[in-house]
């Protein structure tokens, strides 16, 4: 007989949170009662199957093992929430049912990933001065990944691989913020919490990722023979410029300077718009090869669609793409 709780539970990231839990006569698993029902298994080093669903006596998590548990199943159902509530889709498949998550994979593992194989997110420990692998934007990222699989389905190399990583750094993003959460406030960083570097610095930058020393800023005709994680650049920077402008902007204590291909400044429409247009411009007019030019007429169709093809809105999509030299 299960009943459907609400628990508490610190992790490393997110301070104290509630979590979506399940009882089961004696104790709690860690199975969301709602959001189709979405559970966390600790894997406890392996690489393969599920492990073991994380069970608490008392419902109150975190500590020792548990942490990455909280926060790995904190960032699932904020991701959930986010696309449920912001964007009105049901689950990765938009058809209610749940992925899971898996952390604790591996030895010194310093990486996440989605599978579209087990349809699954798994996270690893990190090593040396790295973190775990679950903090919220990290998460949303990753289950982002899903979203993309199962909508435009990008290819996962050239330049629609760069546009796949972009979106779920966009997502990842627009999760961060939506969270609204005290102890990881919104930012235009990737994966700032996890440390990978060891001095403190992000993953990625948004608002100018050649700041990590690989990214571009904007799109060349070679971006196509590049990392994926490197050709998102030009697609994050124009998702930063359209939701916050061109130039020095500080926002929550954290400094920005954007710039443009032409050096013309371009405003920002806010990030809620800009989320809207991403999300239909990738479930509506993407498919697997688009490349740059095409998200560029994609973003464009979707603008028109949600705001009217004569919109500020429209105008302020297309100077966005002229600002990392999309035309
Ligand atoms: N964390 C990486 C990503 O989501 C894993 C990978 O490169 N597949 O992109
Ligand atoms: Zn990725
Ligand atoms: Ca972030």
């Amino acid at each position: 007989d299960e009943r459907i709780e609400t628990g508490t539970g610190t992790g490393d990231y997110n301070g104290t949170v509630t979590l979506g839990t399940t009882s089961t006569g004696s104790g709690y698993d860690l199975k969301d009662g709602g959001r189709g029902g979405h559970r966390t298994y600790d894997l406890n080093q392996g690489t393969s199957g599920t492990g073991t669903l994380f069970h608490d006596a008392d419902d109150v998590w975190g500590g020792g093992r548990q942490s990455a548990g909280v926060d790995a199943h904190y960032g699932a159902a904020t991701t959930w929430d986010f696309y449920k509530n912001v964007l009105g889709r049901s689950g990765i498949k938009n058809d209610g049912v749940a992925s899971y998550s898996r952390v604790h994979y591996g030895n010194a593992y310093v990486n996440a990933f989605w599978s579209d194989s087990c349809f699954c997110m798994t996270y690893g420990d990190g090593a040396g001065n790295a973190n775990p692998l679950t903090s919220l934007d990290v998460a949303a990222h990753e289950m982002s990944h899903g979203v993309t699989s199962n909508t435009a389905g990008l290819r996962y190399s050239g330049e629609s691989g760069g546009l796949n990583e972009a979106t779920s750094d966009i997502f990842g993003t627009s999760v961060e913020w939506y969270a609204n959460n005290a102890n990881d406030s919104g930012d235009y960083l990737i994966g700032e919490k996890i440390d990978i570097n060891g001095d403190g610095s992000p993953l990625r930058y948004m608002d100018k990722p050649s700041k990590d020393g690989a990214s571009r800023d904007y799109w060349s005709k070679d971006l196509g023979r590049i990392d994926v994680h490197y050709s998102s650049g030009p697609a994050n920077h124009w998702y930063y410029l359209l939701s916050e402008g061109s130039g020095a902007k500080t926002i929550n204590g954290v400094s920005y300077n954007s710039p443009t291909y032409d050096g013309k400044a371009v405003s920002g429409i806010g990030r809620a718009k800009v989320e809207k247009i991403w999300y239909r411009a990738l479930t509506t007019y993407m498919t697997s090869t688009t490349n740059y030019a095409a998200a560029r007429t994609a973003t464009l169709s979707a603008a028109s669609d949600l705001y009217g093809a004569s919109s500020a809105e429209y105008q302020a999509v297309n100077a966005a793409w002229v600002a990392i030299n999309v035309r």
